[in-house]
């Protein structure tokens, strides 16, 4: 039964990845009749894994700490040689304790004079507890967020670098946000508990970088590193943006990632997402591991826990998202 389920999966992958490949000889040999031609760049997920290292070296990056701006003036100055151009959006954003946290989020942006616009978003900060830790007395550890923080950013930091010497024709921004993970304790009695997550995601969706901004649609990437994730089609996402959650999830199949998109709903999650749909109007997807069979609220294993660190990194769930973003990028006209 295993063995017919995974020949079904795996051959139509191997075709398709085929034809792609000889698609492309063609276009970009001589005699050519004018067909674009598409060199999509190849997804290194060592290179990846590499910038979700150096992240989870500094430390947790809970927001108004050391290891928090330490980590912010890494991402720029990586944003900063990579893209074309880069900017810091600092900010001040009350916490569900009253706590007023320092924020930044980080933008690079590739292609300005590009009107078709594609918006690549992850957020970059820690969560300050790991509220859901089986352990209680680690309950009020920060956690590394190897995994919920900096997968994200890696994947995108990595197509930062790809594309900075082989460009899509389409423009660029590469959005990395603060202040996601701040939200209360889950077991924290609290009346007002409705929009506590995603809040440099609020702030910027208020306030872009550009107040001209405008972007096609954009793609949130939320916990994209653990081994043998499966990302389902997200409530919100399919809510607002139903066309670019089904072509995302299409390329991933077509290019023989078809078990790790699974086309099947789980949810709604407030997430940085949301917010980039309701405020900025831009309609956004959320590429997020789920676990309907979990117990912790449909998330990942190590989800709010201190077993949220580099050992839960993957190197193949990285190429799997990663390659099946430029793809998705390189496709546009
Ligand atoms: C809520 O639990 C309300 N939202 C989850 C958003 C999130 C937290 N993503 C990663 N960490
Ligand atoms: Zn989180």
């Amino acid at each position: 039964m295993m063995r017919n389920t995974f020949w079904i999966l795996v051959i139509p992958g191997i075709i398709f990845t085929s034809c792609g490949e000889g698609k492309m000889r063609n276009n970009s040999g001589a005699g050519d009749t004018g067909a674009a031609k598409i060199n999509i760049p190849v997804f290194n997920s060592d290179s990846a894994y590499t910038f979700i290292r150096e992240q989870v070296n500094f430390g947790p990056r809970v927001p108004n700490t050391e290891n928090h701006s330490k980590c912010a003036q890494y991402l720029f100055n990586k944003l900063k040689e990579y893209c074309d151009t880069s900017l810091v959006q600092s900010f001040k954003t009350r916490a569900f304790d009253g706590t007023i946290l320092n924020g930044k989020n980080i933008v690079g942006s590739f292609n300005l004079e590009s009107k078709f616009r594609i918006l690549l978003c992850a957020h970059w900060d820690s969560r300050p507890f790991a509220d859901h830790d089986p352990d209680p007395s680690l309950r009020k550890t920060p956690i590394d967020a190897a995994n919920d923080g900096a997968s994200g950013v890696g994947v995108l930091l990595e197509i930062a670098r790809l594309i900075h010497s082989s460009k899509p024709q389409a423009g660029i921004d590469i959005l990395l946000l603060d202040t996601e993970d701040y939200g209360p304790p889950y077991d924290l009695p609290n009346e007002d508990s409705k929009d506590q997550y995603g809040l440099g995601s609020q702030y910027w969706s208020q306030n872009p970088h550009d107040p001209d901004y405008v972007a096609r649609y954009a793609i949130l990437l939320d916990m994209v590193g653990a081994k043998n994730a499966r990302f389902y089609m997200e409530g919100y996402s399919l809510n607002y943006a139903a066309g670019i959650l089904k072509k995302v999830w299409n390329t991933a199949h077509r290019i023989g990632y078809s078990e790790y998109f699974v086309f099947e709903q789980v949810g709604y999650i407030d997430d940085d997402h949301k917010y980039i749909n309701e405020m900025a109007r831009i309609p956004a997807i959320n590429i997020i591991h789920l676990n309907p069979d979990s117990s912790n609220g449909s998330f990942f294993e190590y989800w709010h826990t201190t077993g949220d660190n580099l050992s839960v990194i993957d190197k193949n769930t990285l190429k799997v998202v990663g390659q099946t973003l430029l793809t998705v990028i390189f496709e546009e006209k």
